[in-house]
Protein backbone atom coordinates (compact mmCIF):
# COMPACT_ATOMS: atom_id res chain seq x y z
CA UNK A 1 0.00 0.00 0.00
CA UNK A 2 1.47 3.54 -1.02
CA UNK A 3 1.83 6.16 1.36
CA UNK A 4 -1.18 7.90 -0.40
CA UNK A 5 -3.45 4.54 0.19
CA UNK A 6 -2.59 4.28 3.51
CA UNK A 7 -3.83 8.25 3.90
CA UNK A 8 -7.31 7.43 1.83
CA UNK A 9 -7.87 4.55 3.95
CA UNK A 10 -7.53 6.25 7.02
CA UNK A 11 -10.21 8.49 6.02
CA UNK A 12 -12.96 5.07 5.48
CA UNK A 13 -13.86 4.85 9.03
CA UNK A 14 -17.42 4.42 9.93
CA UNK A 15 -18.16 5.39 13.37
CA UNK A 16 -21.13 4.32 15.16
CA UNK A 17 -23.05 4.98 17.97
CA UNK A 18 -26.18 2.80 18.85
CA UNK A 19 -27.63 1.56 21.70
CA UNK A 20 -26.27 -2.27 21.89
CA UNK A 21 -29.10 -3.45 23.73
CA UNK A 22 -31.74 -1.72 20.83
CA UNK A 23 -30.28 -2.00 18.01
CA UNK A 24 -26.82 -3.56 15.68
CA UNK A 25 -25.26 -2.38 12.52
CA UNK A 26 -24.69 -5.61 10.11
CA UNK A 27 -22.30 -5.47 7.41
CA UNK A 28 -24.74 -6.72 4.38
CA UNK A 29 -24.41 -7.01 0.40
CA UNK A 30 -26.62 -4.61 -1.74
CA UNK A 31 -29.19 -8.00 -1.95
CA UNK A 32 -28.96 -8.20 1.84
CA UNK A 33 -30.07 -4.36 1.72
CA UNK A 34 -32.67 -4.60 -0.41
CA UNK A 35 -34.30 -7.62 1.55
CA UNK A 36 -33.28 -7.06 5.10
CA UNK A 37 -31.70 -10.18 5.49
CA UNK A 38 -28.08 -11.10 6.57
CA UNK A 39 -26.57 -14.91 6.46
CA UNK A 40 -25.35 -15.92 9.91
CA UNK A 41 -21.43 -15.49 8.99
CA UNK A 42 -22.65 -11.90 7.98
CA UNK A 43 -19.77 -9.35 10.67
CA UNK A 44 -22.01 -7.60 13.28
CA UNK A 45 -20.96 -4.34 15.10
CA UNK A 46 -22.77 -4.42 18.77
CA UNK A 47 -20.41 -3.05 21.31
CA UNK A 48 -22.75 0.55 20.72
CA UNK A 49 -19.53 2.57 20.18
CA UNK A 50 -17.81 0.45 16.83
CA UNK A 51 -15.06 2.23 14.50
CA UNK A 52 -15.62 0.03 11.05
CA UNK A 53 -12.58 -0.06 8.33
CA UNK A 54 -13.94 0.45 4.45
CA UNK A 55 -11.11 -1.22 3.36
CA UNK A 56 -11.30 -0.31 -0.16
CA UNK A 57 -13.49 2.54 -2.06
CA UNK A 58 -16.74 1.29 -3.46
CA UNK A 59 -20.51 0.82 -1.76
CA UNK A 60 -21.10 -0.55 1.62
CA UNK A 61 -24.54 -1.22 2.88
CA UNK A 62 -25.51 -2.22 6.34
CA UNK A 63 -28.77 -2.86 8.36
CA UNK A 64 -29.91 -3.51 11.48
CA UNK A 65 -31.15 -7.17 12.24
CA UNK A 66 -33.47 -6.24 15.42
CA UNK A 67 -36.89 -7.90 14.39
CA UNK A 68 -38.34 -5.17 12.20
CA UNK A 69 -35.94 -2.30 12.15
CA UNK A 70 -34.29 -2.73 8.78
CA UNK A 71 -37.92 -3.10 7.06
CA UNK A 72 -38.62 0.02 9.25
CA UNK A 73 -35.90 1.86 7.29
CA UNK A 74 -33.09 1.61 9.67
CA UNK A 75 -30.19 1.02 6.76
CA UNK A 76 -27.90 3.14 5.50
CA UNK A 77 -25.95 2.43 1.91
CA UNK A 78 -23.00 4.65 1.12
CA UNK A 79 -19.79 4.97 -0.93
CA UNK A 80 -16.49 5.06 0.32
CA UNK A 81 -14.00 6.82 -2.11
CU1 LIG B 1 -32.36 -1.56 15.31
Amino acid sequence: MSREEAAQSKLRLLQCSTISSLHNIVMVDGNGYDKCSASAKAKTYSSGKDKIKLSRPGRYYFICTFPGHCDGGLKIQLNAY
